[in-house]
């Protein structure tokens, strides 16, 4: 699971990074230029923790989500420039607005956050739009006869043409399994899932007010997005300190949670994902999966072995187990589920693959 880090220039970007994934990269109040910084996010999960406490494994590895922290988009800078910036993240499952509400006069930068999110908006349609049109472009003057496939991706390109040219996102549009196969290897933004981070001053953050909230509200649920408030820089700070501390200064602030468990709670749910673990050599683990995920392709993401060589998934409930309090009980009671290849994995599921290679 990848996820880019979007926003104007000095918007707060590396600090959110920062404090998602407990690095400590450089913040200033220079814009920076060709950065690409990445970082691994642990997906805290008190199920991962209840595992680990019953089974008392060797190791316990928690899910984990990828964040990459790029340089700024403005409207200004030549459309080559942005080009290279959007590169840095292409391929990433989702992107994370990056919007700043803060006020310091010592930050030059759009504060306006209902532009920021429209700006960004345009960027990306315009980003897919190049996209399209460059490949359009080349099917057209191919000296070649377009072969059946091309003929078929031709006609989808000619729709996501229209689409955005309309200035609508690809994400508004139903297409059919096979369509968003056919264009997945362009890996468009519009048709990407987004979450804004709505960066607060530590006042903003404490009142949960701040300038043009209704409209910007309207904005990010007529785009079918989801918002979570941040207060960038001492959230950073505080994700700096050792564990023991951090609890202490979040509670001043209010909060219960870390970023990245807000961050986790509202994003898993945005982007239809869900949680399984498994339980084998030793090792408790959580594994991400996208909601309606087939067991096969369940047990492809714990090895391709397994994938390949799969025979059944035993499936036990995380609940059950919770009131059951073991894996005997469960298979006393026939709570065990024996599934094959296309059974549908659900959240908290336990499973043991049984494969042969
Ligand atoms: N007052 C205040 N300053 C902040 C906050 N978040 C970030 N800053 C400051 O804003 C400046 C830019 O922060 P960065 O995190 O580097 O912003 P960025 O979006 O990564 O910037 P570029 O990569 O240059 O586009 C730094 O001086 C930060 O300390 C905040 O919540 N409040
Ligand atoms: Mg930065």
């Amino acid at each position: 699971m990848k996820i880019g880090i979007v926003g104007m220039p000095l918007v707060g970007k590396t600090t959110m990074f920062n404090l998602l994934t407990g690095q400590n990269k450089e913040v200033s109040a220079f814009p920076s230029k060709g950065t690409k910084n990445i970082g691994v996010a642990t997906v805290y999960d008190h199920r991962v923790d209840f595992l680990s406490s019953l089974f008392i494994p060797k190791k316990t590895t928690y899910a984990t989500i990828e964040f990459i922290d790029i340089a700024g988009i403005s409207p200004e800078l030549p459309s080559k420039e942005k080009a290279e910036i959007f590169n840095l993240i292409q391929g990433v499952d989702a992107l994370l607005f990056a919007i700043r509400l803060f006020e310091d006069p010592a930050v030059a930068g759009e504060k306006d956050p209902v532009v920021q999110v429209e700006n960004l908006r345009y960027e990306l349609l315009l980003r897919d739009l190049e996209v399209v049109e460059n490949r359009l472009g080349r099917l057209k003057r191919s000296k070649k006869e377009l072969t059946h496939d091309e003929l078929i991706e031709e006609e989808i390109l000619k729709k996501c043409n229209q689409y955005l040219s309309d200035d609508k996102f690809l994400s508004n549009f139903e297409f059919t399994e096979d369509e968003i196969k056919r264009i997945s290897n362009f890996s468009f933004y519009t048709l990407k899932p987004i979450i804004i981070a709505l960066n607060l001053s530590e006042e903003q953050f404490r009142s949960n007010v701040f300038p043009r909230k209704e409209e910007l509200n309207q904005l990010i649920k007529d785009n079918n997005m989801v918002s979570i408030d941040i207060c960038g820089k001492m959230e950073m700070e505080i994700s700096q300190l050792e564990p023991e501390e951090r609890q202490v200064f979040l509670e001043d602030l209010g909060l219960k949670e870390s970023g990245i468990e807000r961050l986790c709670r509202i994003g898993y749910e945005h982007l239809g994902l869900i949680t399984f673990f498994t339980v084998v050599k030793d090792e408790v683990r959580a594994w991400t999966i996208k909601n309606g995920t087939h067991a096969v392709k369940a047990a492809g993401k714990v090895h391709s072995d397994i994938e390949r060589g799969f025979i059944r998934a035993e499936i036990a409930r995380y609940q059950d187990l919770v009131t059951l309090g073991s894996m005997h009980a469960i298979k006393e009671k026939g709570l065990l589920k024996i599934e094959g290849k296309d059974a549908i994995i659900e959240d908290g599921d336990i499973i043991n693959f049984r494969f042969n290679v």
